[in-house]
């Protein structure tokens, strides 16, 4: 339908109305301004501030050093590395330490630790643990096992200790409870035994560790009466083997948990 004049007028205001680019200019009042020049080229952009160049930064100075830490995974198959390896006092068992945030992981390798072995039942794997090596505080002396013991070298004393007897049906986690008195605590290490390999982990918070070095204590006995022995220590030379009535150990390993320094780096072997 054609719209009438009025119509049309009246759209076109509209039209004109609703237009901004279109807008007529407008005069301010002054009268002096000429009005721009339709062919008025754009006002230029400011250039673009250049960005500051990157500062360098500056070569580390002495940077602080990583700590060590590895995962290991508890399934009965050896992933400890080279420099996580430790002769014993005993030349066919081999022994294992590394720790994360999370663990401090131990592993044996020697005929005793398949359960088949004879007196299985009566041969056990122990790792005392300090959670403040040169605090003073624990035991200065290990649980007696028939008429068997060790004495801690100087500057340890056991918070905690793991068992694992040989016979692979049997481990835990023991707290001291002072004097000579241990015991039991809920948390049984998560540990596998594969043939001649066994491996476990012992959770930093279930010894309470909360400082930043942890001492560590490992060895082996037979408490069938007769027959019992010391052996497979920690550290070739820390004692010798034999009948350990009062076995005096001379050595741990002082797992310093803010270093980068591998497990066994010489530096660890204290007092
Ligand atoms: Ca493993
Ligand atoms: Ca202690």
């Amino acid at each position: 339908m054609a719209l009438s004049a009025l119509q049309r007028t009246t759209f076109l205001v509209a039209l004109a109305g609703c237009s901004t680019a279109a807008a007529p200019f407008l005069d301010s009042g002054t009268g002096n301004e000429p009005p721009p020049r339709p062919d008025a080229p754009p006002v230029d952009m400011p250039p673009p501030v250049d960005m500051p160049p990157p500062v360098d930064m500056p070569p580390p100075v002495d940077a602080p050093p990583g700590i060590y830490s590895h995962t290991v995974t508890i399934d009965g198959v050896d992933d400890f590395t080279a420099v996580e390896q430790f002769a014993t006092t005993s030349n066919g068992f081999a022994a294992r330490v590394t720790w994360d945030a999370t663990n401090i992981y131990i592993a044996y390798t020697g005929a005793d630790i398949v359960p088949t072995t004879s007196d299985a039942k009566q041969k056990w794997l122990f790792a005392y643990v300090d959670t403040d090596p040169g605090a003073a505080t624990g035991a200065t002396e290990s649980q007696t096992y028939n008429t068997q013991k060790a004495k801690f070298p100087a500057g340890f004393g056991a918070e905690f200790y793991a068992r694992w007897r040989c016979d692979a049906t049997f481990h835990t986690l023991e707290k001291h409870a002072g004097g000579a008195s241990w015991s039991t605590t809920g948390a049984v290490p998560p540990a596998s035994q594969v043939g001649p390999y066994l491996e476990f982990a012992i959770p930093r918070v279930a010894i309470e560790a909360t400082g930043t070095t942890i001492g560590l204590v490992t060895w082996m006995i037979n408490e069938k009466p007769g027959v019992e022995g010391t052996f497979a220590g920690l550290f070739q030379g820390n004692f010798t083997n034999g009948y350990g009535a009062a076995m005096q150990l001379t050595k741990y390993l002082r797992i310093d948990l803010t270093s980068q320094n591998p497990p066994n780096d010489p530096g660890n072997v204290a007092p």
